[in-house]
């Protein structure tokens, strides 16, 4: 049994979300961060840095942190998710590491600007929305005449998704990026993302383009 110390932000969901596609057995204890949750001396005991996700798998006897380190874990324990070796791994391990350095950050001041203190900073609000819009023009790019970041669905896909779920906070048009779009949707069909979306619980259905 995996317990799963969650909140409903995109670093949470990725966690979820692989748990859900793993098919693992975890229990699931909401950590509100809106509530100062994340600095209480039990979860300080998990993680002392006090950021959500963290995982205890009893199984093995491990306390782990970090969104990144949790799928590539999840994915070694099962052998799922995540190519054994070769090209596709290195690639997986790539498109992983672009979403934890670049796509997760720049997004995550994207809302901090653009949406909840839209109009205080125009000089990050010009840097990150640019930035913003510079990510999702690579990702549709990679994304062009491929099904999934890299040849077979993985953790990289599951680690850029939760992100893109956010477009609206954003300022993304997805129809401006037909190819993260097209993704977008199917891995949004998979039944796995859709009960992922739900933890710890459910905020509204998974947010779809204007049109879809
Ligand atoms: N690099 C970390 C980032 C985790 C993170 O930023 N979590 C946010 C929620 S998405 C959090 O716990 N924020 C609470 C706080 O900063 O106090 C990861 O990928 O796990």
């Amino acid at each position: 049994m995996i317990d799963f110390y969650t909140w409903i932000t995109p670093n949470g969901l990725k966690i979820s979300i692989a748990l859900e596609e793993f098919g693992l057995p975890y229990k699931t204890h909401a950590i509100d961060i809106t509530r100062g949750q994340q600095f209480s001396a039990e979860y300080a005991a998990i993680n002392p840095g006090g950021k959500i996700p963290a995982i205890v798998d009893h199984e093995a006897g491990l306390t782990l942190t970090e969104s990144g380190a949790i799928l590539l874990y999840l994915a070694e324990k099962t052998g799922r998710f995540l190519p054994r070796e070769g090209a596709a791994r290195h690639h997986t391990i790539e498109w992983l590491m672009w979403q934890m350095g670049g796509f997760g950050p720049t997004l995550g001041h994207a809302h901090y600007f653009l949406t909840y203190n839209q109009g205080r900073a125009p000089f990050a609000e010009e840097l990150f929305r640019k930035d913003t819009v510079r990510l999702y023009q690579t990702l549709d790019g990679r994304l062009e005449g491929r099904e999934y970041l890299v040849d077979d669905y993985s953790v990289a896909d599951m680690a850029v998704w939760p992100w893109v779920s956010r477009f609206q906070r954003h300022g993304i048009d997805l129809g401006d990026f037909p190819n993260v779009c097209r993704w977008y949707l199917q891995l949004a069909a998979r039944p796995q993302v859709k009960r992922g979306y739900e933890v710890p619980h459910f905020t509204g259905p998974v947010p779809l383009p204007p049109g879809v």
